[in-house]
């Protein structure tokens, strides 16, 4: 049936990505999605051949073998045919195993963590009521960990963080749980935990003036407790956060491996562009959630403009939680870095639509920018930002007392 479908849409069964053969899913633009789409329609096509055996099998006993009107005697009756039940035992679970096979296999690709010699950008995604911050971890080969007593990085593979924890002050709070010592099975003196732990119950509000002041108010309002161990929460020194004009645009370089790190000042939130085919819960405080909050595509195909969205309900404005994935070409977004970054050469701090306008004014981009009006967008094209109702509301309360008095 797939094939025939296949043949009736002029499609070349070689194009695995036609339309057909998606069933429903959208175009995949990263090599992951890619895997998963190839999941989706092999499962699908595997789905169907053993219904095509299965409704065969059924019509055929239905009427070949049923009791006809010209013969008194019922068919001849085949029930407690061991081997034969043994075959349709087999049969299923070999199937199934195929399909674990398969499963796992892609779940291991999409799922990887990143690695640090690879991934050449990483961003810290931290979801909250109903907002994203997107920051750029690492720019500039900023120290990736700056948390131990004297200053020294913590970087690498178990083995040598291990190595560089020796001798490391328990006392002191640490900031990355990618590098969280339990986390990474390191042992630790009974006494010297403690103290760790209870260090790390201190809260660690965010450097970045904003959202300091944004975290101080959740504590205000009784949504944070003050004291609450929010050590997981990063802060970069490049952060993209929306406001109610502007959707807050995650920019990417195209054709680049980037690792994520989710991370939620609040309530479960997902983390959704269905173009990646792909979504990953949000989770507060993740080490102690369980919840695996990394996650890399090894590159996003082509510059271009998608849609994102927060796919777990979290209250009122859940629906409107939406962002956009830009993806710019490598040069371009090297050049809207140096454009936000507080720490290149003549710094300029530029906000995010500030630095792509600039760029579009950039000569360099000018007959780009012409062609690829939606790479070059300073704000999203693919959402807009929500309407917020209570002002909507406040204003009509303000027109009814008018009107009353
Ligand atoms: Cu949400």
């Amino acid at each position: 049936m797939g094939l025939a479908a296949l043949a009736l849409s002029g499609c070349s069964i070689t194009d695995i990505n036609n339309p057909v053969l998606r069933a429903g899913w959208p175009e995949g633009i990263t090599p992951q999605a890619t895997r998963m789409q190839h999941l989706w329609t092999w499962s699908i096509v595997a789905a169907m051949l053993v219904g095509i055996i299965v409704w065969g099998l059924v019509f055929w006993t239905m009427l070949f073998h049923r009791k006809r009107k010209s013969s008194p005697e019922f068919p001849r009756q085949t029930q407690y045919n061991v081997p034969l039940e043994l075959v349709y035992t087999a049969i299923p679970f070999v199937g199934i195993a195929v399909l674990f096979f398969f499963t796992v296999q892609t779940q291991n690709f999409v799922d990887k963590d990143h690695d640090p010699d690879t991934v050449g950008v990483h961003v810290d995604v931290t979801a909250k009521k109903w907002n994203w911050t997107f920051g750029y971890r690492n720019v500039n080969n900023h120290v990736l960990v700056e948390s131990a007593a004297d200053g020294a990085v913590v970087n690498g593979d178990a083995d040598s963080v291990k190595a560089q924890l020796d001798g490391f002050d328990y006392t002191t709070p640490y900031v990355d749980w990618d590098f969280d010592p339990f986390t990474w099975g390191v042992d630790v003196p009974a006494d010297e935990a403690e103290a760790y732990e209870d260090a790390r119950g201190n809260p660690r509000l965010p450097e970045n003036e904003t959202a300091k002041a944004e975290l101080q108010q959740e504590v205000e309002r009784g949504r944070t407790k003050a004291g609450e161990n929010l050590s997981y929460l990063w802060s970069d020194d490049i952060e993209t956060v929306g406001t109610t004009e502007e959707i807050p645009v995650l920019v990417l370089p195209a054709n680049t491996p980037v690792s994520f790190t989710l991370a939620s000042v609040d309530v479960i939130h997902a983390f959704w562009v269905p173009q990646f085919l792909f979504k990953r819960d949000v989770f507060p405080d993740p080490v102690r959630n369980q919840s695996k909050n990394t996650f890399t595509i090894d590159e996003i195909y082509e510059p271009g403009a998608f849609v994102g969205r927060c796919a777990e309900l979290c209250g009122t404005y859940h629906a409107m939680m939406n962002f956009e994935v830009r993806a710019l070409p490598i040069d371009m977004y090297i050049d809207y870095m140096k454009l936000r970054d507080p720490e290149a050469d003549d710094a300029q701090e530029l906000s995010h639509s500030a630095a792509m306008e600039a760029l579009a004014e950039d000569s360099k981009y000018t007959e780009y920018c012409e062609a690829n009006e939606d790479v070059c967008a300073p704000l999203a094209v693919k959402t807009e930002p929500f309407e917020a109702r209570y002002l909507q509301q406040a204003d009509s309360a303000d027109l009814v007392t008018a009107s009353q008095n």
